[in-house]
């Protein structure tokens, strides 16, 4: 099974994938609903879907035998770039110190912003490109990347701009997130409220206009930031016209979420706390959840996400690695559904939502990216496998047969 080219005259299409499984996970599909047929692309987007071949001919032609296509998978919170690691404090923790009292010993989110800051921009990168590979083994095509390890303006745009340095090294779509309001930085120990001065006089202003973020996150927490320090930095990343998000209600329940429904969120991340009226908030703005079940394991959590009051709210359901050194090791999107399913208690579908569709509305690209629909962007994952529930379930084998984005098809 190889890519032919075909020579002729004038092609219409320029891809034509043939013989394919496919789900479409458009919002309105009521189950998986698996279609067999021919997806034809043409300037990297989806340009036609039918159920035999069209006799309009394409340049190149890749026979699917049947393969199963989904959208490329979409992992929308990370914090892929670091240096250094935690294995130390896992190890603490296991005997017995809790995470929080590791950050306010200086621990933590601090000690990765130590290793972070003695690193070029380059180290990073280069450091970042295992942990990016098992994300692209496990289908994704899409990747949101936070900053939030430099917590100075110089180390947070270093950060900003060694992530998206790894479109370069591989084929992946990186949206970047300002997360300068992550920690209170050593320097700042004492003056939480001058850190925020700085990051929104300096920080957001610089990041907008180099146009080096999409959106502005912040860690709404005790051992981060607190409500009102948190409304500030979201009204200066309105005001430079970035959208905003939040790490909400991950350790206790702020009222972040409702927060961040407030400034029309694009989503709230964590939520393991989060109670009906920031549910409620969070329908009423269509701000996307965004659960973290990486997370939630790694820290031997027991506080459940409110994944049935969000279900009957109808707030859209997303699922990430959070990839990180600290709370979520883990660099395997599939796994993560595997989580959503056995620990949160998600069907299979609603996991793979989470991580095409929904994803994409937490990155604000939904009207492009994480469907198999007219006019989309033709990013697709083709797999070996007979039904797209076995996402969830096998893990630890390979069962990606190619990626494709904006119609370039690669073997990783
Ligand atoms: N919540 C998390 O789980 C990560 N950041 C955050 O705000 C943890 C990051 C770390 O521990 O390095
Ligand atoms: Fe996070």
């Amino acid at each position: 099974m190889t890519l032919s080219t075909q020579d002729f005259a004038s092609p219409q299409y320029d891809l034509h994938l043939a013989n394919v499984r496919f789900v479409s996970m458009m919002p309105n599909d009521e189950g998986y609903q698996v279609q067999q047929g021919h997806i034809y692309i043409t300037q990297g987007k989806i340009a036609a879907i039918c159920s035999s071949p069209l006799p309009d001919k394409a340049q190149h032609s890749l026979d699917c035998q049947n393969k199963l296509v989904t959208p490329g998978l979409i992992d929308c919170h990370t914090h892929l770039i670091y240096a250094g690691n935690r294995a130390n404090e896992f190890e603490m923790r296991l005997n017995g110190v809790p995470y929080q009292t590791i950050a306010k010993q200086g621990g933590g989110i601090l000690s990765t912003v130590k290793a972070t800051r003695q690193a070029s921009q380059e180290q990073l990168t280069e450091l970042a490109l295992p942990r990016l590979d098992g994300l692209l083994a496990s289908g994704v095509t899409s990747i949101e990347i936070k900053s939030g390890y430099g917590l100075t303006l110089k180390d947070e745009v270093k950060m900003l701009r060694a992530a998206k340095a790894l479109e370069s090294y591989r084929k992946v779509r990186v949206s970047t997130t300002l997360l300068a309001a992550h920690a209170v930085p050593p320097e700042f120990t004492h003056e939480p409220d001058q850190y925020i001065d700085l990051v929104c006089s300096e920080i957001i202003p610089y990041v907008a206009q180099e146009k080096l973020a999409d959106s502005v996150d912040v860690f709404c927490e005790s051992i981060g930031f607190d409500l009102e320090q948190t409304e500030r930095v979201f009204q200066t990343a309105q005001q430079h016209g970035l959208a905003v998000k939040g790490h909400t209600e991950q350790l206790s329940n702020l009222g972040g979420s409702a927060l961040t429904a407030r400034y029309g969120g694009l989503s709230a991340d964590h939520i393991e706390f989060l109670d009906e009226q920031g549910v409620q908030a969070m329908a009423k703005a269509g701000t996307v959840a965004t659960l973290l079940p990486g997370a939630f394991y790694f820290l031997r959590e027991t506080q459940l996400p409110p994944i049935d009051l969000l279900r009957q709210h109808h707030v859209p359901l997303a699922l990430s690695t959070d990839l990180n050194p600290g709370t979520s090791p883990f660099a395997d999107l599939t796994m993560m559904m595997n989580m959503g399913c056995t620990l949160f208690g998600l069907t299979p579908e609603e996991t793979l939502r989470g991580v095409t569709s929904v994803a994409a509305q937490a990155l604000g690209v939904s009207n492009s990216r994480g469907q198999i629909a007219l006019g989309f962007d033709a990013d697709l994952a083709i797999w070996d496998i007979e039904h797209p529930a076995e996402l969830s379930y096998l893990q630890g084998v390979k069962r990606l047969y190619a990626r494709l984005i904006q119609g370039e098809v690669s073997y990783v």
